[in-house]
């Protein structure tokens, strides 16, 4: 495949930008290669600069539910453009959005719209804190919960990939507050709140950790956060930036039974605008200004275009419960495929899938946590992720990232896909 255009286009934005893009794991430098400039997508398509054409599995990391450029996202956005595009003063779209979401997520009676998943879970954090006049919080090893100084502390996603899970900037003060346990593993949790009683303003959780590439939960580790958070007064957040209305329109809190004290969410809620929510019990977000004490303010806090693609693609969502359960059925052929493809090749991989959400790790064992994870292959992943990309399929340019489908994925995308795969396997041998 020629990638001229995107190698060209590279050299000069690593001129001006920090590692040539505007977010790491764009870079493709752990699967070792320029990365693919995008021109445009549509449907389960996207395109390079080239002209190349790839099935996409990145869909802007999760946003792109309904796919790239459906018309659904659009509706109506002419109109709200023409009215103008920020205000800085409320508007009514707004007070729907909350109220959708409010309906949506039970456990969260308020919700404050910001710009972000990184947004969403500071602000959540520091709500926590403020709510309950302590300090240090919990957080798990290869969670990723967006690039907050006290959340860049044994990370996931681009940090794993970089090898820098603590990142550098960071003050010894901050990662102090930042106490990090093992996930799915709740001895790892009440040794913490044993070791720093009264302490615990918060545990930060991915319901299903999709940040070092998907790892489900174990039902009691679950269960066992929301006792143990319950008993001793701590508030226990949910990060559903990525889960949340993609495992099941009222995210993994309503698969998993568990009502968390918060939530945050981003990427869906935005239709591939910039896009995150944090809330939670009324009582504690009533802390929050200028109701409260705890200050959180955006200029760009429900925007009214970003406003209108993410009730665009909620109310979509809302009215179409057939969604979730086609996209399971997409993950459950790819992983079947996949699955099928390591027996007859013999390498050493794991298919992973929780309802929608799958990962391919390169490694023999059982993927239940973090090192599990941690055992996987990079180097066989990279050969495996070039060998896909010139056959046609954009996977996640890293080994710990989720696989994302969308409904525009039709099941000709994913039986090429699981061909493509079965050729790239073999290549590996
Ligand atoms: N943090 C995202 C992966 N989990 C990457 C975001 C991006 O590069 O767009």
């Amino acid at each position: 495949m020629n990638r001229e255009k995107s190698e060209k286009l590279f050299i000069e934005a690593e001129k001006v930008i920090p590692g040539g893009v505007n977010s790491p794991v764009r870079a493709f430098k752990s699967v070792d290669m320029a990365p693919v400039f995008i021109d445009r997508g549509k449907g389960s398509k996207i395109y390079d600069v080239d002209g190349n054409e790839y099935t996409d599995y990145i869909c802007s990391w999760g946003p792109l539910i309904l796919g790239h450029a459906s018309p659904i996202y659009f509706e109506g956005i002419q109109e709200a453009l023409e009215k103008g595009t920020s205000f800085g003063a409320p508007t009514a779209i707004e007070v729907d959005m909350a109220k959708l979401i409010t309906k949506a997520y039970p456990s969260m009676e308020m919700v404050r719209m910001v710009s972000s998943g990184t947004e969403a879970t500071m602000s959540a954090l520091r709500v926590a804190r403020g709510f309950t006049g302590r300090d240090k919080i919990i957080k798990f090893e290869g969670c990723y919960h967006g690039h907050a100084d006290g959340l860049l502390v044994k990370s996931g996603s681009g940090t794993l990939t970089f090898g820098v899970p603590t990142s550098s900037g960071v003050t010894p003060g901050t990662a102090r507050d930042t106490l990090v346990a093992t996930y799915n593993d709740i001895e790892s949790v009440k040794a913490l709140f044993a070791e720093n009683l009264g302490e615990i303003a918060a545990i930060i959780v991915e319901p299903v950790a999709g940040n070092m590439g998907v790892v489900p939960p174990d039902l009691d580790f679950m269960k066992g956060l929301r006792e143990i958070t319950k008993a001793e007064g701590s508030v226990l957040i949910f990060d559903e930036v990525i889960t949340g209305f993609r495992l099941a329109y009222g995210g993994a809190q309503e698969i998993l039974g568990i009502t968390p004290d918060m939530t945050t969410l981003g990427k869906i809620i935005g239709g591939g605008m910039p896009v995150g929510a944090y809330g939670g019990r009324r009582d504690i977000m009533e802390t929050v200004a200028p109701l409260g004490g705890v200050y959180q303010a955006g200029t760009l806090s429900g925007n009214p275009i970003a406003m209108k693609m993410g009730m665009n693609t909620l109310t979509y969502l809302r009215d179409h419960p057939e969604v979730y359960t086609e996209l399971e059925e997409k993950a459950k052929l790819l992983e079947a495929g996949f699955k099928e493809n390591i027996e007859k090749t013999g390498v050493k991989a794991q298919m992973v899938r929780f309802k929608g959400m799958t990962s391919l790790f390169f490694t023999d064992q059982p993927i239940n946590g973090y090192q599990a994870v941690m055992t996987s292959d990079t180097q066989a992943y990279t050969q495996y992720f070039k060998a896909m990309l010139d056959a046609g399929n954009l996977l996640p340019p890293a080994q710990f990232e989720g696989i994302f489908l969308s409904t525009a994925h039709t099941t000709e995308d994913i039986e090429k896909t699981i061909e493509d795969n079965y050729q790239a396997l073999k290549s590996l041998k």
